[in-house]
């Protein structure tokens, strides 16, 4: 049993005494917040890191969620995956849009386009689908989608921090993506999160709506909202820049570990990575199948936490499941197949760019003991 103990996710936290020069200028400004001097490099850097054209830093990924559906002025139905955490449809209630649970692929858990095709009515307005674990969606078909019956589309990226398809990034799909800065994810800035949009226009009408609907002193364009990222957080996002390269790699070699060393193991069976694709590595995902391991996925999550590992089962219960949403019709359980089973079935193991090679040892070493 391990010592200390072993948690899914640890944030990236650089040197203490390199944050100091960063809050001594946040001191001598005496400028805290409302597009302050780290706020505005920030999103300089980010654009360059990401290969984005244009990005709105926001407080965090649901407020950044809940103002990309108002900067498109959504309404009606919208299609999204039941297979997320529960902030993304949280994000069309608060807009007061009926989500519309469409069912996921088996080997990528995002949701399948040929499903959301099927799931059209005359009210449908937009398609919201999420880069689950940071694996990306299927760009292209969803656009299609998108393009033949006039809706819009926005993608849920808060996994998918420097995620690329063919040397691309996929926040350059969809008409908006929404990131997630929480401390739980790959790049963080304590709490936070970003909307990339395409044009100047749509960032203008963004960092608006973001500001209570603010265009100058005296001017009021929108209902806006205040969601604005403080100057703490954006500091704390630039030094994190430095050290994210070397982050990644650090969870690119603990995913190849776990593939290695669990492939041998009957019943358990990781995501591959996807071709041409830079992967994030924000989580682990594994499907426990009872029959072949001898053990029930609840039992093996409670068994590593015996032995002091916290493992996570993301994302279960389905969203559709909750008591807010199992009442929609789409959340019926004949509707969603695939989710169920991969609900039921999926735990996220320990992965973060300071977790120890001997702490992933135990990890694997758990997993190799528990099977029949
Ligand atoms: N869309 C998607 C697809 C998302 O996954 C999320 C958030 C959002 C939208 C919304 O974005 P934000 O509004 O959050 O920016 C966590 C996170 O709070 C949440 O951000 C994340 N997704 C979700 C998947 O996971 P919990 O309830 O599991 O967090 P918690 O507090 O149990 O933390 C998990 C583990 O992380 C802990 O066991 C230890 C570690 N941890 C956590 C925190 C907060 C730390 O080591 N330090 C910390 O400060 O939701």
């Amino acid at each position: 049993m391990s010592n200390e103990k072993i948690l899914v996710t640890q944030p990236l936290l650089p040197p203490l005494e390199e944050f100091i020069p960063y809050l001594e200028k946040i001191w001598e400004s005496k400028w805290l917040t409302n597009n302050g001097q780290f706020h505005q490099q920030l999103e300089q850097a980010l654009c360059t890191y990401l290969g984005v054209k244009h990005i709105c830093l926001f407080s965090n990924g649901t407020l950044a969620l809940i103002t990309a559906l108002q900067a498109l002025r959504i309404t009606g139905e919208v299609i999204t995956t039941p297979f997320s955490f529960v902030a993304t449809t949280h994000a069309l209630w608060w807009n007061n849009i009926k989500p519309v649970f469409a069912d996921i692929e088996p080997h990528t858990y995002n949701l399948d386009p040929e499903k959301v095709e099927a799931a059209i009515t005359p009210n449908t307005t937009a398609i919201m689908p999420v880069h689950v674990y940071g694996n990306p969606c299927k760009l292209e078909a969803f656009q299609q989608i998108a393009d033949t019956y006039n809706l819009k589309l926005i993608y849920d990226a808060a996994h998918a921090f420097g995620v690329e398809v063919n040397g691309q990034s996929v926040l350059n799909f969809g008409d908006l993506s929404v990131l997630s800065f929480h401390a739980t994810k790959v790049f963080n800035t304590f709490e936070g999160g970003a909307i990339v949009c395409h044009d100047e226009k749509m960032k203008r009408h963004i960092d608006d709506l973001k500001n209570f609907g603010f265009r100058g002193e005296t001017t009021v364009i929108a209902p806006g909202i205040n969601a604005k990222m403080n100057e703490l957080q954006a500091a704390f996002g630039l030094l994190q820049l430095k050290y994210i390269d070397e982050a990644r790699e650090k969870r690119k070699q603990i995913a190849e570990t776990y593939r290695e060393e669990l492939a041998g193991i009957k019943g358990i069976h990781c995501l591959n990575d996807l071709p041409n694709t830079k992967h994030a590595y924000s989580y682990f995902p594994i499907l426990v199948e009872e029959h072949e391991f001898g053990m029930s996925r609840d039992e093996l999550y409670a068994k590593l936490k015996e032995n002091n590992i916290f493992s996570r089962r993301y994302f279960y219960p389905l969203i559709s499941n909750f008591p807010t949403y199992r009442g929609l019709t789409s959340a019926n359980r004949d509707n969603l197949p695939v989710a169920n089973n991969i609900a039921e079935k999926v735990l996220c193991l320990p992965i973060y760019s300071s977790l120890s090679h001997k702490h992933v040892s135990e990890v694997i070493n758990i997993l190799k003991a528990s099977t029949k």
